[in-house]
C-alpha cells in the first residue's frame, strides 16, 4: 500500500465537486488516512511549488491558491501515486481526457481542480509538510 497526497484546490470548492472528486477516488478503491481544509500561505506554497517560484505564472497561481481555503487528503491504494495520477489527468485541463478528473472538471492549466503527489519522494515531502503524524490514520 502506498499513500498519496491530494490538494481539492480553490475551483474544486468553488465548483462545488468536492464531493464528486472524491467519489472517483473512492470508487478506484483509495482509501483515506487523512482529512482536512486548510488556509495556504505563501511561504508553504513557495516550497510546494519550488520547481515553478521562477515561472512568470507564479504570482497568479499563488493567488489562485491563496483564493479559499484547500482540502488535503492523504489517499492510500496500490500503486496510489501513480493510479491517482492517471485518475487526474495532465497539468492543462483542456488537453486532459474525458474521464479524467481534470478533464470533466477542470477549466485551464491553472484551474485544474487539485494536485496530486508526482512521485513517492513528492508523496513523504509532501505528507510531512500537512498532516502531524496523528493526523494521518492506518496505513
Ligand atoms: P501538476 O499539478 O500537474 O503536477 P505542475 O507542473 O507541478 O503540474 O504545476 C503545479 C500547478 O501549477 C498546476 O497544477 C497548475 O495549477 C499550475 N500551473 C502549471 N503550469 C502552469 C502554466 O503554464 N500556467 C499557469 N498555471 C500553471
Ligand atoms: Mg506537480
Amino acid at each position: 500500500m502506498e499513500t498519496t497526497v491530494i490538494l481539492l484546490k480553490p475551483d474544486c470548492l468553488a465548483r462545488k465537486v468536492v464531493g464528486e472528486v472524491i467519489r472517483r477516488f473512492e470508487s478506484a478503491g483509495f482509501g483515506i488516512r487523512g482529512a482536512k481544509m486548510m488556509a495556504m500561505n505563501p511561504e508553504m506554497l513557495r516550497e510546494h511549488y519550488a520547481h515553478l517560484v521562477g515561472e512568470p505564472f507564479y504570482p497568479l497561481l499563488e493567488a489562485f491558491m491563496m483564493s479559499s481555503p484547500v482540502i488535503v487528503l492523504a489517499l492510500a491504494g496500490d500503486g496510489a501515486i501513480e493510479r491517482a495520477r492517471m485518475l487526474v489527468g495532465p497539468t492543462d485541463s483542456r488537453k486532459a481526457a474525458a474521464g479524467t478528473i481534470r478533464g470533466d472538471m477542470g477549466t485551464d492549466n491553472r484551474r485544474n481542480i487539485l494536485h496530486a503527489s508526482d512521485s513517492p519522494e513528492s508523496a513523504a515531502a509532501e505528507m510531512a509538510r500537512f498532516f502531524r503524524p496523528d493526523e494521518l490514520f492506518g496505513g
